[in-house]
């Protein structure tokens, strides 16, 4: 596993150089999720790529940036997948990005996650690694990664990040949304998956939700990238990952690129979100 984080980190190392001095131009290509792609996008990848094909035990990764999986190692147990830049765009606004990474045992599916990591590019590049009921902080100062602290979720938090477009959300959704900011929750959402799930982990909770809607029944967010991934951190951290009804990391995948409806927070806020989905 140490092979795989120091693999991450020289890929963060290098994509944070990208994102420094190249041009955030678009590419004339689309990803499998029919978005265009940005140079940066196609550059993380590859930069990703390179760093993990150095490493023996890796049998498959899947990027997020491109349609099949690679095979880089028969004899390898590990399978990585990875989104290389999530939330790409925000880099012409100088929003904060991250780039997400879940390693999976035996096979890409929520069960065979074993360990899971982000690294956000913002004011300070920040790497989170969870592995074996542990969520470590790292920072990146004078080109190496040092060990910060753990985290963990308090059981309430007070931040809301409600992702989708309103008007395609349930009523019921709404209105559990509401409620939550009318007993005082902050909204705190850029647009950026990474960023906004690094500022509840490290604020100590609240509620990050992207739900299943009218536009996106099955929700934006994909499940081997971003959302298990994130489910994985969530729950060592001491929080849970719901999909409004079940446990996000017990659902099955059926396409590399399969979505799926999320919640990540405290544990209070996933108890509202259940007890509402669980009446509609
Ligand atoms: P919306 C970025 O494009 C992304 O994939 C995630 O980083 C982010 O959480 C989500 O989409 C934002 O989607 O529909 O709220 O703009």
């Amino acid at each position: 596993m140490i092979e795989i984080l120091e693999a991450i980190q020289k890929s963060a190392i290098r994509i944070k150089n990208a994102i420094d001095v190249k041009d955030i131009g678009y590419s004339q290509e689309q990803n499998s999720s029919g978005e265009t792609q940005l140079q940066l996008d196609i550059q993380s990848d590859l930069i990703i790529e390179e760093e993990l094909s150095c490493v023996a035990g890796i049998h498959t990764i899947a990027s997020e940036e491109k349609e099949l999986p690679m095979v880089l190692n028969e004899s390898g147990r590990i399978f990585v997948a990875f989104d290389p830049l999530d939330g790409s765009s925000l880099v012409d606004v100088n929003l904060s990005v991250g780039s997400i990474f879940g390693i999976y045992e035996g096979a890409f599916t929520g069960k065979k996650l074993i360990a899971a990591c982000y690294v956000v590019y913002g004011p300070r590049v920040e790497l989170v690694f969870a592995h074996e009921g542990k969520v470590k902080l790292y920072l990146l100062q004078d080109g190496e990664f040092e060990y910060v602290k753990q985290i963990h979720l308090e059981p309430k938090g007070k931040i809301m990040a409600p992702g989708g477009t309103q008007q395609f959300w349930a009523p019921y959704h709404k209105a559990m949304i509401d409620s939550f900011f009318a007993t005082g929750y902050r909204l705190r959402y850029s647009g950026g998956m990474v960023p906004d799930l690094h500022q509840i982990l490290l604020k100590g909770g609240g509620l990050f939700s992207y739900p299943g809607a009218a536009d996106k029944p099955e929700g934006k967010l994909r499940q081997l990238f971003e959302v298990f991934p994130f489910a994985l951190i969530f729950e060592m951290a001491g929080g849970q990952a719901m999909d409004g009804k079940i446990r996000v990391l017990d659902k099955t995948t059926a396409h590399v690129h399969d979505t799926s409806p999320c919640f990540f927070g405290s544990s209070y806020e996933i108890a509202v979100v259940l007890d509402v989905y669980g009446r509609n």
